[in-house]
């Protein structure tokens, strides 16, 4: 963890980086993966879980009967506490909703916006040493509620053909209608397109490694909705005095062990508490399990001190991170400046983890600095909005004369005609 006492403005830009996100090469091995799966669909397939998952599936489909053994499986305490999750997630992404309301721009002039679910959306979840079940949770609660008629959930199968027991227990009790054992860019290649046996999805959400995040974006190129542009996961804690060492040492790690690459920041106003806070991340670093993965993003991490808070919620603001963690006694007041971050977390009390898995927000957020222009993953993310309208005859003579000058205007004969005929005809 460097740290950096005070630095010019000038470096800000530089303290703002990220590590170079450079996928181009794998360009060409994806390219491949998704044409493969566009021509031969199926078999495609098989080919490529036998080569990436070690196993040969006939049938991707999970059955019934899966999820039943899947569930059998999990402790009961365990269903419970993502029971609680949901509905937490439910409650907050039901308010989403805003209520139709009809305005009168003009009078007889009445216009409003209805949200459709997205037909039919597809849910990536990836499998290796973290199942993130609750990635399920965030994503399948929403497009249930935005009434999507057809999820289709792909996560890879392990050597032996069976995905994660949490993973398939999640995805039933959120109403995913369908679940594939397929993993990695083949997955997203039959979203995209269609097999034989997955349907064709209109968007795509959901995490994954370097391979799926190019096959996301080549989706894109073909007409589909991504979720949005994915990096690797970020957070930055302000600390102030009176945070304690090591929730905030802990804050930190529960970032940096998500993985090797994941960006870990923290902003204190004196040296001497951010020495005390990277002692305590390297005790605890040392008793965690993902030792290897977490010690690498602490290596790349930063320690910045601000002496002036002032600067520090500009920095905040430039550096814009996925995860903002306010571990401060003003933190709502700070919170008042913050323009750029995916999810804030406020005061003492208010570690990330409880938005990563319970609280009722949604952990997919944009990172890498997206957090500039992108939202995170909401009720939004699942519908259209339509506007609708419909005018009276009195409408249609308050603002025909408007429209019919602007047409003209514009050399749009026939459009003038649509409303000067129905004028004439009053
Ligand atoms: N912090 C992750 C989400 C997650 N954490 C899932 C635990 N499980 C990215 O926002
Ligand atoms: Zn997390």
């Amino acid at each position: 963890m460097k740290v950096y006492e005070n630095p010019d403005r000038e470096r800000w830009k530089a303290l703002c980086q990220r590590p170079a996100n450079d996928l181009t090469n794998l360009d060409q091995t994806v390219r491949t993966v998704m044409d493969r799966v566009r021509d031969e669909g199926d078999a495609a397939l098989r080919d490529y879980t036998a080569r990436f998952d070690g196993v040969e599936l006939d049938d991707f489909a999970v059955t019934p009967r899966m999820i039943a053994a899947a569930k059998a499986r999990l402790p009961v305490a365990l269903r419970e506490a993502i029971q609680t999750a949901k509905q937490n997630i439910e409650t907050f992404h039901r308010k989403q909703a805003v209520p139709v309301e009809e305005i009168e721009t003009m009078p007889g002039v009445r216009c409003w916006r209805e949200s459709r679910g997205i037909d039919r959306v597809g849910l990536y979840i990836p499998g290796g040493t973290a199942p993130l079940f609750s990635t399920v949770l965030m994503l399948a609660v929403p497009a249930a509620l935005a009434g999507c008629k057809e999820i289709i959930l792909c996560s890879p199968p392990n050597a032996n053909g069976v995905i994660h027991p949490a993973i398939l227990y999640t995805a039933e009790l959120c109403g995913v209608t369908k679940i594939f054992r397929i993993g990695g860019s083949q997955a997203i290649a039959a979203m995209t397109y269609g097999t034989e046996t997955v349907p064709k999805v209109y968007k795509i959400f959901g995490p994954g490694n370097a391979y799926v995040t190019v096959a996301k974006q080549l989706a894109s190129l073909e007409g589909l909705s991504i979720d949005m542009p994915a990096g690797p996961s970020e957070v930055l804690v302000c600390a102030d005095a009176g945070a304690t060492n090591s929730h905030v040492a802990a804050d930190l790690l529960s970032q940096a062990e998500h993985g090797h690459d994941s960006q870990v920041v923290l902003i204190t106003d004196t040296k001497a508490k951010a020495v005390a806070i990277r002692e305590e991340v390297m005790r605890q670093l040392a008793e965690l399990p993902r030792e290897a993965l977490a010690s690498e993003s602490i290596d790349n991490s930063l320690a910045l001190i601000f002496p002036n808070w002032g600067d520090a919620v500009e920095y905040v603001n430039a550096y814009a991170p996925e995860h903002l963690i306010l571990c401060m006694e003003n933190a709502r007041e700070f919170a008042a400046g913050v323009r750029n971050a995916g999810s804030v977390f406020l005061g003492y009390h208010t570690p990330e983890s409880v938005g990563d898995y319970a609280s009722g927000t949604n952990h997919t957020l944009p990172t890498y600095g997206y957090a500039r222009q992108y939202s995170g993953v909401s009720l939004d993310s699942f519908v259209k909005k339509i506007t609708f309208q419909e005018l009276t005859p009195d409408g249609l003579r308050n603002i025909g004369p408007t429209v019919e000058l602007m047409a003209e205007a514009e050399h749009l004969q026939a459009h003038r005609n649509a409303v000067r005929l129905r004028l004439q005809d009053l």
